[in-house]
C-alpha cells in the first residue's frame, strides 16, 4: 500500500456523540489511542452565530422537510482549513453522491486530510458544495437518516489503509490482493461442530491442496453471489471499472 500520509480526519455534524461512539473502539479507536490517526469531531451548532444555534431552514420553492443552511458548514470548513494549514479533501455525504467503494477509499487515503460534512434532513443548500469545493459521496442505494453513519463507514475504510492502523499488515495486503473477488470460507475448532464437519482438505496439512481448494471455493462463491465482480463492472480494483 502507499506510504504514511493521511492521518488527519475532521467530521462536522449536528450529532457529535454519534461519531464519538463510532470512533471509540475497534481498529480505529486503537489507532487514535496510539497516535496514528488524528480525528476531530466538530459540532455544527458551534459554528452558528444566532442565539438559538439554528442550522436548518425552509426550502425555497416549498415542499416537505427542512434544508441545512450553508453558512455554518462554511464557517466550519474555514476553521478546519486554518487549523490544518491546507485545503485537504472535503466530502459532503449525500444520497445523490457517487457510490463510495474500495477504489475511492484508496484514492482518499492518498490525501493529506479528509473532512466530512454530514448532511441531515432533506439535504444541504446546494451552493455550499461549490463554495467549499466539496465532493459528494453516498455509501449505497438505501435510505438512511443522515450522513453520520456514511462518514464513519468511509473513515473506517480509509483508516485501514494507513500503514500501522491494522495490526497485521498481511490482512491489508491480502484484502488488496483478493480485491475483485469474494473471500473463501473460514473454519476454526472444533473439527466437527454439531454434526457439521470441516472440509477434509483443510485438516490434511497439504498446503498446496489447501491453496487450490481456497482459490476454487472463492471462485465458485464469486460466480454464484457476485458475478458483477468478474464482469468488469465498477468494483474493488482501481482502474478496473470505476469511471465517473
Ligand atoms: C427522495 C428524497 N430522498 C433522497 C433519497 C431524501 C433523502 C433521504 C435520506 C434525503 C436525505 C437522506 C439522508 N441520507 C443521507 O444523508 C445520506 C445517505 C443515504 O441515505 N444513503 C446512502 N448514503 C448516504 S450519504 C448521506
Amino acid at each position: 500500500m502507499d506510504g504514511p500520509r493521511i492521518v488527519v480526519f475532521d467530521i462536522v455534524t449536528i450529532f457529535p456523540a454519534m461519531i464519538d461512539a463510532g470512533l471509540a473502539e475497534g481498529v480505529v479507536g486503537r489507532a487514535r489511542a496510539r497516535g496514528l490517526l488524528d480525528v476531530a469531531v466538530h459540532d455544527l451548532r458551534s459554528f452558528t452565530t444566532d442565539r438559538h444555534h439554528v442550522v436548518d431552514d425552509m426550502p425555497f420553492g416549498g415542499g416537505p422537510g427542512m434544508v441545512m443552511k450553508a453558512e455554518p458548514f462554511h464557517l466550519a470548513v474555514e476553521a478546519i482549513r486554518e487549523r490544518r494549514g491546507g485545503p485537504g479533501l472535503v466530502v459532503m455525504t449525500s444520497p445523490a453522491g457517487r457510490r463510495f467503494d474500495q477504489a475511492a477509499a484508496e484514492r482518499m487515503a492518498r490525501e493529506t486530510s479528509v473532512t466530512w460534512l454530514c448532511g441531515r434532513y432533506e439535504g444541504v443548500d446546494e451552493r455550499l458544495v461549490d463554495a467549499v469545493g466539496a465532493e459528494e459521496w453516498s455509501i449505497g442505494d438505501y435510505v438512511l437518516s443522515g450522513g453520520e453513519l456514511p462518514a464513519l463507514v468511509m473513515l473506517d475504510a480509509i483508516a485501514r489503509l494507513v500503514p500501522g492502523v491494522v495490526g497485521d499488515e498481511r490482512s491489508v495486503s491480502n484484502d488488496s490482493f483478493s480485491a475483485g473477488q469474494l473471500d473463501y470460507p473460514h473454519y476454526t475448532r472444533p473439527a466437527v461442530w454439531r454434526g457439521r464437519a470441516v472440509p477434509e482438505v483443510l485438516l490434511s496439512g497439504h498446503h498446496g491442496e489447501i491453496e487450490r481448494w481456497r482459490r476454487e471455493a472463492a471462485d465458485t462463491r464469486t460466480r454464484a453471489r457476485r458475478p458483477d465482480l468478474l464482469s468488469g463492472t465498477p468494483g474493488l480494483v482501481e482502474g478496473k471499472g470505476e469511471d465517473r
